[in-house]
């Protein structure tokens, strides 16, 4: 297949990528846009150049699959500096995403048009990149360092009015107009003498800024990005576009590309881009298999999670009717999800038009029967078996056959609940987290006996709300809390040998978890599964409820807070484990911030591997996905699985032996054999 077509259109030669599914700037397409130059050189007749692309998107960047391998030239520095060589004009024409490598192939055009709809960006900071084939050099001269530093630095694509504003577009047109706009632009422009060289401008880099404006970028844009690598080395090459002519700063940047390429945390990051979408990917299900039509769905629950999870299908332009048992919970509810939306409007995020269109498409009910049309019913109700079962029983007689019914549990037995109805086909659990509407995993429990098309609708529907679906089989706790259970294990075990719960936060964190779980438990209230009976023997945790310590709510948990909830650790709490341990007769112990660490992450991954062996993963990169997207596991790390593939099976294996725990065969097996989980 020639991925690269050229065509004439009387005087402008248009130049066609054609490199399904998103036209990833890989060797013969590099190859083919240079041939293209030469050809449109060597012929007289022509007097521009048209870049273009066919399929759902102008070049989404780099091949990713092509790092970490032996370089075919040419490289796309070398593509890019002979198309912005060209005598003749060269247009990039842009239609759906013009991402990385993409975005600088249009900068080293001499002009750019775009669809209305398109969308344009720096994203190789998520891949734990920056801009290699000149973008960090090229863009701040096109649009000036404010409006670049923010897209090289934090990735986020923008859309082509936005890219019209600042300079990078030079004419928006519509949608369906781009291929004769793109050839109509390249001729009006063909007879000009001289055209704009990204990198020869100057104009924009004049403006002068403030002393402080890198560290205020970083104080404020990049908080969140802690411990991450690439936003520091992007921000290294924006200032070189400042301070050096071109050519050295195109030199430093590859330098800070060539360092990242081959370190840890791009690999880490890669990995976690290709898992995300092997995630979404069910492999036993034929590719004919249909997607159900989801037109409207209804939600039982109308507390946090139920708000949450209906926020979700609104915003995504799908009707939801949302039950509550009593009209106080049903209003609260749903004056929550306006709050909610009106929040977001008030951060640009929506229109107060569009938060109309969302609550417009709610319909608040205390009555089941309206539920009768939905096309997918998801309960969040009480997180009891009984309860459960009980929801499960109504809705199979009031719900229209083939309507899919979903548990949003996080623990318990779905194929239970599928039982009670005489559709177990069209039964699967959805366990969305908290907050619903914000965060983007969602594990999909595939019920015994949910049907091929129940499962891939659910994918499908995961896919269209912005969600990351990863399967789980039925077990207890699925992948992500069942893997949570063993650590939280290992964190108590360690207060019981004197450890204090700051030094597992502490180790938890510094790691690049957003909390500890002592930390997490002041959060959500010491006294939630507080045990009263002192009979059945009693916890750290129940002492420090009987002593009033509840959490944040109180001032006092885990830690001390003061009146802002800064936390600092607790005298009285280290008296308390310290009587425990006393109590135990074992001595205190102490372990190193490593330790500590370890103490708590190789269970998980103990755990992990037991979840591939019996098949209740599908792969060790969607137990990755899952911990990433619904825990905060630090992205750059890749993920538990990984991570454990990153030190060494061996190293992990010794580990848990070392601390008592019983190594899980599969885990053994792959260790001993000098294997990894993934791949
Ligand atoms: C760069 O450019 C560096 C330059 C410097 C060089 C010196 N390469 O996401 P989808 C695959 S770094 C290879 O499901 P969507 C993807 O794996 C790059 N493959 O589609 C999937 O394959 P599968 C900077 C790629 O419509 C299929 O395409 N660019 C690449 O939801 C469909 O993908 C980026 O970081 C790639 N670059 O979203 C952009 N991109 O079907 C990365 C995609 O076998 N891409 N694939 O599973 C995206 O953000 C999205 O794919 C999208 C389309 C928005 C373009």
């Amino acid at each position: 297949m020639t991925v690269i077509s050229t065509r004439k259109d009387g005087d402008v030669l248009v130049v066609t990528s054609n490199n399904p599914p998103v036209n990833a700037l890989g060797q013969a397409v590099r190859a083919g846009l240079a041939a293209a130059m030469a050809e449109a050189a060597s012929d007289d007749a022509i007097k521009a150049v048209v870049i273009t692309c066919e399929g759902r998107t102008f070049f989404a960047g780099a091949d990713i699959t092509e790092f970490g391998k032996p370089p075919v030239g040419p490289s796309l520095p070398e593509v890019i500096d002979a198309i912005e060589a060209s005598p003749k004009p060269v247009v990039a024409a842009i239609h759906g995403t013009a991402l990385g490598g993409g975005l600088e192939v249009a900068l080293g055009c001499h002009y750019r048009v775009a669809a209305a709809s398109a969308k344009l960006g720096l994203p190789e900071v998520k891949l734990g990149l920056l801009p290699g084939a000149g973008g960090t050099q090229r863009l701040p001269r096109v649009v000036g360092v404010e409006a670049a530093l923010p897209m090289i630095a934090k990735g986020d694509p923008i859309p082509a009015a936005a890219a019209e504003r600042i300079g990078l577009v030079d004419k928006l047109v519509a949608d369906d107009q781009l291929a004769e706009s793109g050839i109509a632009f390249a001729r009006s422009v063909s007879s000009a003498t001289t055209h704009p060289i990204s990198s020869a401008r100057t104009d924009k880099l004049d403006t002068v800024l403030a002393d402080d404006f890198f560290d205020n970028f970083r104080k404020t844009e990049l908080r969140r990005l802690k411990g991450f690598e690439a936003p520091e080395a992007c921000i290294e090459a924006v200032r070189a576009a400042i301070e050096l002519p071109f050519a050295e700063g195109v030199k430093k940047e590859r330098e800070l590309f060539g360092k990242l390429v081959s370190g840890t945390q791009s690999r880490a990051l890669r990995h976690v881009f290709f898992a995300e979408r092997a995630a979404g990917k069910i492999d036993d299900i034929p590719a004919d298999t249909p997607v159900l039509p989801i037109a409207k769905v209804g939600i039982l629950g109308a507390g946090t999670m139920g708000g949450g999870i209906a926020m979700n299908f609104l915003t995504a332009g799908i009707a939801v009717t949302i039950l509550e048992r009593e009209q106080d919970p049903l209003d609260r509810g749903v004056s929550i999800i306006r709050k909610n939306y009106e929040r977001s409007a008030s951060r640009g995020k929506f229109t107060a038009e569009q938060v109309e269109q969302c609550m417009g498409r709610l319909t608040p009910t205390l009555d089941m029967n309206d539920l009768a049309d939905c096309d997918l019913v998801i309960e969040a109700v009480f997180e009891n078996m009984d309860v459960k079962k009980d929801v499960f029983t109504k809705l199979d007689s009031i719900v229209k056959p083939g309507a899919i019914l979903a548990s949003n549990t996080s623990y318990l037995n779905v194929d239970e609940m599928a039982a009670m109805t005489k559709r177990p086909e069209f039964v699967l659990g959805l366990h969305f987290f908290s907050p619903a509407n914000v965060m983007r995993l969602l594990e999909v429990v595939r019920a015994e006996k949910a049907s091929p098309a129940v499962l891939k609708t659910a994918m499908a529907l995961a896919k269209k709300v912005g969600k990351v679906a990863v399967v789980s089989g039925v077990c207890h706790g699925f992948i992500g809390n069942r893997m949570l259970s063993p650590r939280q294990q290992a964190a108590n075990a360690m207060l019981m040998q004197g450890i204090t719960p700051w030094a597992v936060d502490d180790a938890l964190t510094d790691f690049g978890m957003p909390m500890g779980p002592f930390q997490m438990a002041d959060l959500a209230g010491l006294d939630l599964g507080w045990n009263r009976d002192a009979s059945k023997g009693e916890t750290i945790r129940d002492v420090l409820c009987e002593r009033d310590r509840r959490g944040q709510k109180n001032g006092k948990g885990f830690y001390d807070y003061d009146e802002n909830r800064r936390r600092t650790p607790s005298a009285e709490v280290e008296e308390v484990i310290a009587a425990f341990v006393a109590k135990s007769g074992q001595a205190p112990q102490s372990f190193s911030p490593e330790e500590i660490r370890n103490r708590l992450l190789f269970p998980m991954i103990n755990e992990g591997a037991k979840i591939l062996d019996e098949g209740m993963a599908q792969r060790a990169s969607d137990i990755d996905t899952v911990w990433i997207n619904g825990y905060g596991w630090p992205a750059y790390t890749g993920g538990p699985m990984f991570w454990a593939d990153t030190i060494g099976l061996d190293v992990v294996v010794e580990g848990l032996k070392a601390f008592g725990h019983e190594v899980s065969p599969y885990l053994a097996d792959r260790a001993a054999k000098g294997e990894r989980f993934n791949g």
